[in-house]
């Protein structure tokens, strides 16, 4: 079986690769199909992910994955959120997107620097399919006031997990892709995706 995976991120696209690694089924970058990009209009994280697996799902004519993440800073009220790729305008690098998050963040304490990353999945069989497999996941840390670590991509340096005592960045690929808003996602795609199956 074949699935197109409608990402353009060469960093989620890493991801994706160790997540489905054990599934029996072949995940295809949209690069294979020429995919053009499409206009994220949706409000939530879930809308944009339909939005683009459908559109991939349209142009390649395969089911098509989709994956619309991001960032969403508490003391920013949810900021940058949907708009996590470009917060520092259209084309941004994720390090002038960082930038602008710690400049936005420069006189808020350490105690109300919680963030979260969010990740919505979302799967269609054909471009007008009614009944598309969706699931999201969030992820909680804190946002530091320096970046560190040289893995992952994103906001990755900036965010710092609890849990492991490092940023996201300084976590080995492993063990981000098992506590990850997107390693998450993926479980419970997994558990959709059997049942569908089955059914
Ligand atoms: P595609 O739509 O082609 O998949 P994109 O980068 O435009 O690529 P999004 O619109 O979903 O994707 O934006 C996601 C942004 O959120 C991404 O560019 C990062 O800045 C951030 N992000 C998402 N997941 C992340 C992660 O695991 N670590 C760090 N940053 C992440």
């Amino acid at each position: 079986k074949k699935i197109v995976l409608a990402s353009g991120n060469a960093g989620k696209l890493k991801e994706f690769s160790q997540l489905f690694a054990s599934w029996d089924i072949q995940v295809v970058p949209q690069s294979e199909f020429d995919v053009p990009e499409v206009e994220e209009s949706g409000l939530s994280f879930i809308e944009n992910a339909l939005i683009k697996a459908r559109h991939a799902s349209r142009v390649s004519g395969l089911p098509a994955l989709a994956d619309d993440s991001g960032l969403a800073v508490d003391a920013l009220g949810g900021a940058p959120g949907i708009y996590s790729a470009r917060y520092a305008g259209p084309g941004a690098t994720d390090s002038e997107n960082n930038s602008k998050l710690l400049e936005a963040l420069q006189d808020v304490p350490d105690e109300r620097r919680a963030a979260s990353f969010h990740c919505a999945l979302a799967f269609v069989r054909r471009h007008d399919d009614p009944v598309p497999l969706v699931c999201s996941a969030q992820w909680t840390g804190r946002i530091l006031r320096e970046p560190a670590g040289e893995q992952g991509f994103g906001y990755d340096p900036l965010f710092f997990v609890e849990s492991e005592g490092m940023t996201s960045a300084q976590l080995a690929r492993g063990v981000k892709n098992r506590l990850s808003h997107r390693a998450q996602a993926v479980q419970q795609f997994a558990a959709l995706w059997r049942e569908r199956m089955q059914g």
